[in-house]
């Protein structure tokens, strides 16, 4: 029996969740000629997965055969093979060991789609951390892809790019995986306050000290597109004003807590 899924999270395993890719064209070959070994020219059958994902090959017991899986439509890449001591649930294409039927593993193949992430950097001219009508993209603002560790730092560098005329900015053919975005805010710039209200679309996600985002876990397909970061700039007087009122209360309050203990 072989099997075809898509891997969603892209790490070689038949997760919980997971299902199966129908459609998907396998490619059997065997011995055919007797020699021991298989040879391009040593096609035997081709199978087209069912509704789960799955295609039985029916020969005797000891045939030596090997399968090859093709890219199903609309997928981009395969999984890793042989990931994990769980032989049941690993991917083994999409272009398999040799084997023998009656004495093989189950036999499977991952594919996963590419992941994006987006999308814009705007000047948030009245700093209240909302893209309002009328509050333009910013361009030239550097940004940065990390994979996140497993703690949620910042790991490896995925990719740097700069914003366009509007402002935007697009991550694409990334592999299913935990990000975390950091941008670059200009200098004389600073950035709003993140997570204001329950809009996500249009609100900013980025850390105001350090310019981070929380981590981002993509899965096959996903397109992550408000993952923002708005800049203000000193000369919102108004803006700077209540802010330091804010903080003053603030510091009042916890003075007088303290003071009656
Ligand atoms: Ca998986
Ligand atoms: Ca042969
Ligand atoms: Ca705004
Ligand atoms: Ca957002």
């Amino acid at each position: 029996m072989a099997k075809v899924w898509e891997d969603l999270n892209a790490n070689g395993i038949q997760d919980a969740g997971e299902r199966g890719i129908a459609g998907a064209t396998v490619t059997l070959f065997t011995d055919r000629n007797g020699d021991g070994q298989i040879s391009a020219n040593e096609v035997s059958e081709v199978g087209v997965t069912d509704a789960t994902g799955e295609y039985i090959f029916t020969r005797n017991s000891g045939t030596l055969g090997q399968m090859t899986f093709t890219l199903p439509p609309g997928y981009d890449a395969a999984s890793p093979r042989h990931v994990g001591a769980n032989k049941s649930v690993d991917s083994d294409g999409p272009t398999t060991d040799l084997f023998r039927f009656g004495q093989s593993d189950p036999i499977a193949s991952g594919f996963f789609k590419f992941a994006k992430l987006g999308d814009r950097v705007w000047n948030d001219t009245n700093a209240d951390g909302i893209q309002d009508p009328g509050e333009t993209g910013r361009a030239g603002v550097t940004v940065e892809l990390y994979q996140a560790t497993v703690d949620g730092e910042p790991g490896a560098l995925v990719g740097t790019q700069t914003t366009d005329a509007n402002g935007n900015y697009l991550f694409t053919q990334l592999t299913p995986g935990d990000y975390i975005v950091k941008f670059v805010a200009p200098d004389g710039t600073y950035i709003s306050p993140p997570y204001v209200g329950i809009d996500n679309s249009i609100n900013s996600d980025a850390e105001e000290t350090s310019g981070r985002t929380a981590v981002y876990t993509l899965t096959s397909g996903q397109e992550e597109l408000a993952v923002d970061m708005g800049l203000y700039v000193t000369t919102s007087v108004k803006d700077e004003v209540s802010l330091c009122e804010d903080r003053s209360a603030t510091f009042n309050v916890l003075t007088n807590d303290i003071g009656m203990r």
